[in-house]
């Protein structure tokens, strides 16, 4: 790599009157500020949907319970459900790539930065479509019109047979704006990452974080049209006299769940790939190793983004398939975990053998690895349509899925925070408030996910309001709650770390962790258009060849 490169430092908020500032960044089409608007809308968002989450949690503490009435508890799961999916880890993940992605493949920005800005605003407006539910109908205490059928509005509860007011408009036009967002976004992605490499980065040289990001990218492109779809289908039956949900009309109920799911499955799979690329990027850091497998890498994420688009109806098993449908269904489900395990192995590889730093990033990454995995075996049983057929609708499921999204890639994220939040601020996280986020949140994660297991296995269905007492639901119920309390205080203490450091942290300086990949080459925050002179790279670890010239044999090619 050519050692011109200079750092240069930069303004962070901007300067002039605050208008002008927001001005700025209402704006901009930095690829840099954009991925900070993501992040900073997901953070906001994150904070509404866990108020919702903690609102259930609060009704279900003890056995008829009136803290809230059936018809709010029932907005608070459908809109707890709807935000934490499409205006948290969405824009997250979005956030991330927006900043990162550039920066390691050594570009000045994505290939579209307008559509990029677009994208953007897409996704903002389907949030505030979807909260502004809240203020039509009924009044704010009744909850308005907040969609109220749960975040996969089955056919027929979206029609205005049982949805005659907006509620549901509210959602389908909410999930178009940010799935346009999503897919202008996915084609900014892959259109960067083919095009806007630096000289000397082959394919074979491009860090795991932009190769899953493209992988990803592909997934929303196939993923969210046939939702889309849908939608637009479900509105031309709301509005223009159209039957394709309509059972009674020749339609068909069924028709909703599988595109639904479709999409569905898949976009679980579009939510943990960056979590996989947060992991191949600092676990290999922290153990200061380069990763092990790469190719292999790269190929098992590939082969989960097919295997995951033929699995979709284990979601739906007990609609009565066929059992032909069912074993397919099972086998593909099942398959899926076979590159995941790959994954997993590879990362343990890193580590084996490794100087191993306990620090934040890396904490959060082993809680990923501990938590996935219990995800994936809870996964694997109910796969298996007879076990589903048991547990589907059950808390059981409520578990399984939250180790998938909370254990899985919230852990990623927070770990993805306390690595690059140097890089975009110019300062450290508290390492000290960062253990009390990673441990407080720790155990009040398995207090309340590990928990719900069990009423689950006992029979406790999902989406219910209150609940007998005396059938063994009555102390974990109680335990689940207070585990949630506990996860909304690790919460608060990392929106603290977050903001406290901003002004008082420690300065970061360009390479604070001694990584190599190109964005710790540049100043903390980076300047506005990156790089002084575009770089030219030799290997896969590009700054690691700057920093050690005198060994050759570190080169990881
Ligand atoms: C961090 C703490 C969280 C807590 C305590 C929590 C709690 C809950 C609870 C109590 C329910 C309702 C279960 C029921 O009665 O049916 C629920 C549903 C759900 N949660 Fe969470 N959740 C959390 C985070 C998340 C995150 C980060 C996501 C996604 C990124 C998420 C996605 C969902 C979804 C999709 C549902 C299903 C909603 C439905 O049934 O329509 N949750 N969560
Ligand atoms: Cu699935």
């Amino acid at each position: 790599m050519s050692s011109n490169v200079m750092a240069i430092p930069n303004v962070q908020v901007g300067s002039g009157t605050w208008l002008e500032i927001l001005h700025g960044w209402v704006t901009t089409v930095d690829h840099k500020r954009l991925g900070i608007l993501y992040i900073l809308y997901a953070l906001i968002f994150l904070v509404v949907g866990g108020i919702e989450a903690m609102i259930m949690r609060i009704q279900l503490i003890r056995p008829h319970n009136d803290f809230v009435s059936p018809q709010v508890f029932n907005r608070m799961f459908t809109m707890h459900g709807t935000t934490m999916i499409f205006f948290v880890a969405m824009p997250l993940l979005f956030g991330f790539a927006n900043y990162l992605v550039p920066l390691m493949i050594g570009a000045r920005d994505m290939a579209f930065p307008r559509l990029n800005s677009f994208s953007f605003w897409l996704t903002a407006l389907g949030g505030f479509l979807l909260y502004f539910s809240f203020l039509g109908g009924s009044g704010l205490y009744g909850t308005g019109n907040a969609p109220d059928v749960g975040w996969w509005s089955y056919a027929p509860l979206g029609a205005q047979a049982f949805s005659p007011g907006h509620s549901s408009d509210y959602w389908t036009l909410a999930l178009l704006a940010s799935g346009f967002g999503s897919i202008g976004t996915a084609i900014n992605l892959i259109a960067t990452i083919l095009c806007m490499r630096c000289p000397g980065m082959k394919l074979g040289r491009m860090p795991l974080l932009p190769w899953l990001y493209l992988v990803m990218a592909g997934m929303v492109l196939i993923a969210l049209t046939p939702l889309s779809a849908a939608q637009i289908m479900l509105l031309i039956d709301r509005y223009l006299g159209g039957h394709f949900f309509d059972t009674q009309a020749g339609g068909s109920a069924v028709l909703w769940m599988h595109f639904f799911w479709i999409f569905g499955h898949p976009e679980v799979y579009i939510l943990i790939i960056p979590s996989f690329a947060f992991l191949s990027e600092i676990v290999p850091v922290f153990s200061r190793k380069p990763i092990f497998g790469y190719p292999v890498m790269v190929g098992a994420a590939v082969c989960i983004a097919f295997v995951s688009m033929s699995v979709w109806a284990h979601h739906i098993f007990t609609i009565g398939m066929s059992s032909y449908a069912n074993a397919f269904f099972t086998i593909t489900s099942m398959t899926v975990g076979v590159p995941t395990g790959i994954k997993i192995f590879n990362w343990l590889a890193t580590m084996w053998g490794g100087r191993i730093q306990f620090k934040t990033p890396m904490l959060f990454c082993i809680g990923f690895l501990f938590q996935f995995l219990i995800a994936g075996l809870t996964g694997i049983m109910l796969a298996a349509a007879p076990f589903d057929w048991q547990l589907s609708l059950s808390y059981f499921v409520v578990a399984h899925f939250h180790y998938v999204i909370v254990g899985g890639i919230l852990f990623s994220v927070f770990g993805a925070f306390y690595y690059w939040y140097p890089k975009m601020t110019g300062r450290m996280l508290s390492e000290r408030l960062g253990k009390w986020h990673f441990w407080l949140f720790l155990i009040g994660f398995h207090l309340t996910f590990d928990t719900m297991h069990f009423p689950g296995l006992l029979g406790m269905p999902r989406r219910i309001y209150t609940y007998e007492p005396g059938r063994g639901w009555d102390t974990m119920n109680l335990i689940i709650t207070y585990g949630a309390l506990i996860q909304a205080m690790a919460i608060l203490i990392f929106v603290w770390n977050l903001v406290g450091s901003y002004f008082k942290g420690t300065k970061a300086g360009n390479d604070p962790w001694d990584a190599w990949t190109l964005e710790w080459s540049v100043s903390s925050p980076p300047p506005a258009y990156n790089f002084a002179t575009i770089p030219v790279v030799e290997s896969r670890r590009p700054l690691w060849d700057l920093k050690h010239p005198e060994d050759p044999d570190s080169r990881y090619e």
